[in-house]
């Protein structure tokens, strides 16, 4: 019998995607305790040692109150698979001039696989081919939401759209940063992705994919307008969650709710960029661009008359009745802002402009209820045409000096990553996404590579080289995310979940939710911020899968691609 060896007491750390030529590369060390001069090597296929050294003396990182020494093996660069060593723990990574093309075409397609009211033909979808469900041909009006035209229980018809997560509900508010992240993408990058195929079933013709994925969101936007007054229902869901089932077998009474102000601005924001961008696709569909740019008006106008309706199930309400996804906000200045911008951009009127306050608009990392950072991505993009309207000299400074925080992070922090503190709050895996936006938003900017070198290392922590080991995207990695909180990929006895979702990640938000998990007799493995996370299908504040953490995903490993081809 061979002894059992005592427990390793180093961890490697490292992306397990792969890492890319001609950009800095990272692996870290990670240990219970502090140490130093720890010896590694890095062998390649052929078993010659490629590189070989002593860490310096660890560092604690305090969000996971681990001990880490980071190695820089930017030298390895010459394409191929390799092994890192350290005491007795081996792991093999890639490098490669493109190893994400897989991951880019899945996380991509993470919005078709997610499609509502339609079936996926395996032509497309493979083994997550599926019948179609939530058809939203009959769904009522909530007597929170009745309009001079349409009484409680009227039937209107909202067809399409993407789930939200791993229910099946179809939220505007957070539908909002998600497709105005996806529209930015294709904004951002006309070209590429004018040049870029997906296997969806709208696959090439006069529209570029993306626009075509986004064009199925798009048009339930549209219908989430009550046309007797321009105001926009919340969300169309059923008044309580599913079962663990699939689309096909659902059937609960879905409803249209309450109009909110955080509605009409996130509808208004996304219908007046998407006016601007399918102006260019006129002859695919006559009249779509004004139409959007109506919808965003009259979005504002309702939003502008109503400027305080806060969406909240509590306190005996008129949506008491309704259990799903709140996505309450009750701070709307940042929506007003930012619808504001977007539909100054895309009409030219003065009456946008005059609501612009470009000082009240503020850095950090945009989220579902933070939309300030999107408006000045916005702005940055359309410097030109809107210097001498407003001030683009203080809005990009402010972009910037959070772009800059972040690279600061990622050049000094223990674990060289742009996640810190507050950071690890519900889909934090989101927030990384969106860190990355931002610096990469930095560099187009300023062509400063700086930001983009940080971009590159930052990018390691959603496949491996974090608090817990594990790759967080479905399908990629050596220690991938199995179990994500998804109906789908519980329920569709394919044993993968559907590829190409990025889970929400540890957080130790104070959340009442955050006890997901116990009455599984599962728990989580630690109370620290950056891995308080167990894959498990419980955990929906730490293992569900939504549209707003995959857009940025999307955005950033597109985007880190093109600048690798260039
Ligand atoms: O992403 C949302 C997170 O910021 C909130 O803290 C959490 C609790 O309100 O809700 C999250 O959104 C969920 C939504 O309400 C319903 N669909 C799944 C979403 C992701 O967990």
């Amino acid at each position: 019998l061979e002894a059992i060896p005592p427990p390793s007491t180093f961890d490697v750390r490292y992306n397990q995607v792969g890492y890319l030529t001609g950009r800095n590369k990272t692996i870290s060390i990670a240990a219970q305790s502090s140490f130093s001069n720890q010896a590694y090597t890095v062998l390649d296929s052929n078993d010659n040692i490629v590189l070989s050294g002593t860490t310096g003396p660890s560092s604690l990182w305090s969000d996971s109150g681990e001990h880490i020494a980071n190695v820089d093996i930017s030298g390895v660069d010459a394409e191929g698979t390799y092994r890192f060593q350290v005491d007795q723990e081996e792991i093999s990574f890639k490098v490669s001039n493109d190893g994400y093309a897989e991951l880019r075409e899945e996380a991509f397609k993470y919005y078709y696989y997610n499609r509502s009211s339609t079936a996926l033909e395996a032509t497309h979808a493979g083994v997550y081919a599926r019948p179609a469900g939530t058809p939203d041909t009959q769904v009522r009006i909530h007597s929170s939401a009745v309009s001079s035209g349409r009484p409680e229980n009227f039937i209107i018809s909202s067809p399409k759209g993407w789930y939200d997560a791993g229910d099946y509900n179809k939220y505007i508010v957070n539908s909002g940063i998600s497709t105005y992240t996806l529209l930015a993408a294709f904004e951002h990058y006309k070209t590429e992705w004018e040049n870029l195929q997906y296997n969806i079933p709208e696959q090439g013709g006069d529209l570029p994919d993306i626009l075509d994925e986004v064009l199925w969101n798009l048009d339930w936007m549209l219908t989430m307008q009550d046309p007797f007054d321009g105001g926009v229902y919340h969300k169309l869901t059923a008044k309580s969650f599913s079962g663990r089932i699939m689309p096909a077998d659902y059937n609960l009474q879905r409803y249209v709710v309450q109009k909110s102000t955080a509605a009409a601005l996130n509808f208004a924001a996304v219908t007046a960029v998407a006016s601007r961008i399918f102006a260019d696709y006129e002859s695919v569909r006559p009249g779509f661009s004004t139409q959007l740019e109506n919808a965003a008006k009259d979005a504002y106008t309702w939003a502008k008359a109503n400027p305080t309706v806060y969406y909240s199930q509590g306190g005996g309400g008129p949506v008491s009745d309704i259990q799903t996804g709140e996505y309450g906000d009750t701070n709307v200045t940042d929506e007003f802002q930012w619808a504001a911008v977007e539909l100054f951009i895309t009409t030219g009127e003065n009456t946008y402009k005059d609501d612009i306050n470009v000082s009240s608009i503020g850095g950090g990392t945009p989220s579902w209820p933070y939309s300030d950072p999107l408006a000045l991505i916005s702005i940055a993009h359309h410097a030109t045409s809107l210097t001498g309207s407003i001030n683009v000299t203080q809005a990009n400074n402010t972009l910037l000096g959070t772009a800059n925080e972040l690279r600061d992070r990622v050049n000094s922090s223990a674990m060289k990553i742009t996640m810190e503190g507050n950071d690890y709050s519900w889909g934090s895996n989101g927030a990384v996404g969106n860190q990355l936006f931002l610096l990469i938003r930095a560099y187009e900017l300023t062509n400063d590579e700086s930001y983009l070198d940080a971009a590159y290392t930052a990018m390691d922590y959603i496949f491996g080289r974090n608090g817990t080991g594990f790759s967080y995207v479905t399908g990629f990695g050596d220690k991938q995310v199995f179990e994500p909180h998804h109906r789908i990929s519980d329920a569709d006895g394919v044993s993968a979940p559907v590829p190409g979702m990025i889970v929400g990640g540890p957080q130790n938000e104070n959340n009442p939710d955050t006890g997901d998990c116990s009455g599984s007799g599962v728990s989580f493995p630690t109370n620290f911020p950056a891995s308080k996370y167990v894959d498990h299908w419980c955990s929906y504040s730490t293992n569900e899968i939504t549209i707003n953490w995959n857009a940025p995903l999307v955005y950033a490993m597109h985007a880190l691609d093109f600048y690798q081809r260039e």
